[in-house]
């Protein structure tokens, strides 16, 4: 088999001085950080669909990226020319993981029953592949928002017919991700949303998708998933207003519906900003609620108001979100997935590596800095005593449940003039984190 990226070495660890473009400046795979080596604290994972389906389209006009891979598209040989190409990419990369949807495996047939025959057979060739060379599968998913028959949603569609089509699809992505030893499967509800109220009932439509979220998790586990189902969070996009809007209102869902034992959350960059929200913001609320599962790393345009899913540079994002992280103790079946492609300008295939190598040393550097932010502990040191007043006397009678409103009361009329809360100080912690990621 040719290869398909012959001008790209196996990239290796050269140090931020290396003028060479093809080699990584920080991430250095097996450098321990805090009692582990680099490479475990991510999971790095390949985005099947960006890396190996997009060949970088818009609104506009089709993109520029060739991605046929030597093969004639919509055939199962292009199908497994994918494979090799997946695999020579990882393999240059020391990126060990990946992450698909059924649909970016093998075209999809007139049928259910012909599409889930060419999934059986690239998956069997995915699995040779993954025996020769290690790699494994972070998670799989089922695209249930491109083809039209998905236009009104999958769980949250009109259509019991389509419902019951989206039950096969996940059904048989499921199957895939036992069979790949996947350790995550993701729910993103592309399309699980509305356009108007005048045609909706949101109630209807959310018990929907919470039961076929059952149905998922009572099969997966029948068939010895053992791992974390996960919702993927994100507002709006395609639709205008979607139900999985961010972290908070994701996992409000999952209590409500009795599935919070089964789901964590998948956070998205990209996804937290379009919230309105900073992607540590999601991983906060996610973490706080034992639910940060697994994350995809990427990165939007603030003067965008759209997925621009690039790869991540933004040092202080990503510092923020190892940061983020690290105090969760870790996401123990998630990893960091590439949902990032590179720009339509960017249209080779040394573009997509060199992406790679961008997002792998940005998240290298945010784990090392994070790392050096609770070392240097002024972070934490602040907020501990920022909250000192809840430690003694009234303060730990509030926190301890032993004070009632009649008790604040009273004490509140011993105190003369109004308290004030003492100083944020926030722009002194902007200043501590530029100088723990700049002072050398
Ligand atoms: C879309 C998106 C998806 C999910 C998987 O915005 O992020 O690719 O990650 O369906
Ligand atoms: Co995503």
């Amino acid at each position: 088999m040719s290869e398909q990226f012959p001008n790209i070495p196996k990239i290796a660890y050269e140090g931020p001085q290396s003028a060479n473009p093809n080699s990584f400046k920080f991430y250095q795979a097996d450098k321990v950080v805090m009692g582990k080596p680099m490479k475990d604290h991510f999971r790095f994972a390949l985005s099947w669909w960006h890396t190996l389906c997009s060949g970088g389209q818009d609104m506009f006009g089709p993109g520029g990226a060739d991605k046929s891979f030597g093969a004639e598209p919509d055939t199962m040989a292009h199908a497994k020319a994918k494979v090799d190409a997946g695999f020579e990419m990882m393999t240059k990369l020391g990126v060990e993981y990946f992450c698909f949807h059924d649909l970016d495996l093998v075209p999809e047939a007139a049928d259910i029953q012909e599409t889930n025959r060419r999934l059986d057979e690239i998956s069997d060739y995915m699995l040779e592949k993954m025996k020769a060379t290690g790699i494994k599968c972070l998670w799989g998913t089922a695209n249930m928002f491109s083809n039209p028959r998905f236009a009104n949603g999958a769980g949250s569609t009109n259509s019991a017919d389509v419902y019951c089509f989206a039950a096969a699809q996940i059904k048989k992505a499921l199957d895939l991700t036992v069979k790949l030893g996947g350790l995550g499967y993701v729910f993103w509800g592309g399309r699980e949303g509305y356009e108007t109220l005048l045609n909706t009932d949101v109630k209807f439509e959310q018990e929907n998708i919470a039961r076929l979220m059952r149905m998922a998790v009572d099969y997966g586990r029948s068939i010895g998933f053992k791992g974390d189902f996960f919702i993927e969070p994100k507002p709006k996009e395609p639709m205008k207003h979607q139900y999985d809007f961010d972290a908070a209102t994701a996992i409000a869902f999952v209590r409500q519906y009795g599935l919070d034992k089964d789901f964590k959350m998948n956070i998205e960059a990209n996804h937290a900003t379009l919230a309105g929200h900073t992607f540590q913001h999601d991983l906060r609320i996610s973490a706080m609620n034992g639910m940060l599962g697994s994350i995809d790393a990427n990165q939007g345009d603030l003067l965008l108001g759209w997925d621009t899913d690039e790869f991540p540079y933004d040092v202080y994002e990503a510092t923020l979100c190892m940061y983020e992280v690290l105090k969760a103790g870790g996401m123990t079946n998630g990893g960091f997935n590439f949902d990032a492609k590179a720009r339509r300008p960017s249209y080779t295939l040394e573009d997509i590596v060199q992406g790679y190598i961008l997002g792998m040393d940005t998240f290298a550097l945010g784990l090392l800095k994070a790392a050096a932010l609770i070392e240097d502990g002024r972070l934490d040191q602040f907020v501990e005593e920022r909250y000192a007043s809840f430690k003694t006397g009234i303060g730990a009678k509030i926190r301890d449940h032993s004070a009632d409103l009649k008790e604040l009361a009273a004490y509140a009329e011993t105190l003369g003039a109004p308290a004030r809360p003492g100083s944020g100080k926030q722009e002194y912690l902007e200043s501590v984190v530029n100088a723990v990621l700049f002072g050398g």
